[in-house]
């Protein structure tokens, strides 16, 4: 075991497992955005190692440090730093841990970092590359990468949910696939989405999928052959009872509450339609649920099928960090019904005239909890009274209700 509080020297593997970033309070604590999972398992180590501005790493010891916020920031106490100046000299700097100090994994847990340059291969045959590309906004040098990751379920689980695409823009649905929190958690391989275009499964030059409608009119209808097969290959790669679910103006509405359900399931299979639609026939035999967005027309089912992918996979468990999950349950995906965001604010305090509400600039958490809810609560009967409709208010719900319409009035 090397001594943890001794620099590292050149040439040993090290991990960034953060950056620091403002100076926080005044006695000299710093924000630390956390690339550990979950954030704040970052805390675990008693000693970090510090990037030096012109290369190279110190030691620095953390005496204090909890969760702030809701997202992958923490703050912390650095010992003998005890100003927001000196805190300022550690601003933007990268912390990390040779590798050769971090603890061995569990038994089927790997760090990301250690797969990096790898092809991973799961027992349920997905396939994908750990990547370096992580937090944009790290900047990382050439003796570290890109932060640990924990990544469990690799022999045993798989991913937990297998989604099947089957649409004639595979590659752009992929494509967008790749962005943000989906992009992650399959990168992370909790999520497979595998797809299907019935283009190339169909014989002819041209590789015709649709043909004129029977009865007349314009538009053009996608042919059952090869639409059917595309569904029933598709289908093959995913779990028994995995429901196929086509996306159509027809459907009924997507919601949050659907989202939940298909969260649940270990699989499901989403139709993208195209031109004026699919073969009745094909839907009959091979559908078993139909799903529209909302009441506009879209040129094609891929978009909606994008929305429902996104809305499904952040709720599956370790899909957001911890933070984000709990203040999603207390709020838009609770089980008593959504409420609207509140407003938020960030620096400057004042722009173009306008003020930040001075509340929010008090430090006092009972009374910021407060004018949130009331924002929330206000905003959500009036811009939507149907959310309201289905909500029983509390006492202080319904005096913070009050208020706000007493504030407004003035
Ligand atoms: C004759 C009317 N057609 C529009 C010119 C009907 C029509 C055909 C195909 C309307 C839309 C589409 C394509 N839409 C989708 O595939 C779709 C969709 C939508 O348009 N709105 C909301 N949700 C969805 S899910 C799939």
């Amino acid at each position: 075991m090397t001594d943890a509080a001794g620099a590292p020297t050149a040439g040993e593997r090290m991990v960034v497992l953060g950056r620091l970033a403002a100076p926080w309070g005044v006695k000299g604590w710093l924000k630390v955005h956390s690339y550990t999972d979950p954030p704040a398992a970052i805390l675990d180590y008693p000693v970090w190692q510090l990037a030096r501005p012109g290369g190279g790493w110190q030691p620095v010891k953390v005496v204090d440090g909890r969760t702030h916020g809701a997202g992958r920031d923490l703050v912390v106490a650095l010992e003998g730093v005890l100003s927001p100046e000196a805190a300022r000299q550690f601003s933007s700097r990268d912390v990390g841990l040779r590798r050769a100090d971090l603890p061995a994994p569990k038994p089927g847990e790997y760090y990301w970092d250690d797969l990096v340059g790898c092809r991973v291969t799961t027992s349920t045959g997905c396939h994908w590359r750990p990547g370096t590309s992580r937090k944009s906004t790290s900047r990382r040098s050439a003796s570290s990468s890109t932060g640990i990751r924990r990544f469990s379920g690799m022999d045993a689980a798989g991913p937990r949910l297998s989604i099947e695409v089957v649409t004639l823009f595979a590659e752009r649905v992929q494509a967008a696939l790749a962005m943000g929190v989906v992009g992650r958690a399959l990168e992370r391989g909790l999520v497979r989405v595998g797809t299907e275009d019935p283009r190339a499964l169909t014989t002819d030059v041209h590789g015709t999928v649709d043909d004129r409608s029977y009865g007349g009119g314009p538009g053009m209808v996608l042919k059952v052959e090869p639409l059917a097969t595309a569904i029933e290959r598709a289908a093959a790669r995913l779990p028994a009872g995995s429901p196929r679910i086509y996306l159509s103006a027809q459907g009924r509405r997507f919601d949050q509450a659907t989202a939940r359900r298909l969260a649940t399931l270990p699989g499901f299979l989403l139709l993208a339609g195209r031109y004026e639609g699919v073969d009745e026939r094909v839907l009959d035999e091979v559908i078993d649920e139909e799903l529209s967005i909302g009441d506009y027309v879209l040129s094609g089912g891929e978009l909606a099928a994008l929305v429902v992918i996104d809305a499904t996979v952040r709720l599956m468990p370790g899909v957001l960090g911890a933070l984000e999950s709990a203040e999603q349950e207390s709020f838009g995906a609770g089980a008593q019904g959504s409420l609207l965001d509140w407003p938020h604010y960030t620096r400057p305090e004042t722009w173009r005239g306008r003020e930040v509400p001075g509340v929010l600039m008090s430090g006092n958490h009972a009374a910021i909890r407060r004018w949130r809810l009331k924002q929330a609560l206000g905003r959500t009967a009036e811009r939507r009274p149907d959310l309201m409709a289905g909500r029983e208010l509390t006492i202080e719900e319904q005096r913070l209700l009050d208020e706000y319409r007493e504030e407004r009035k003035t």
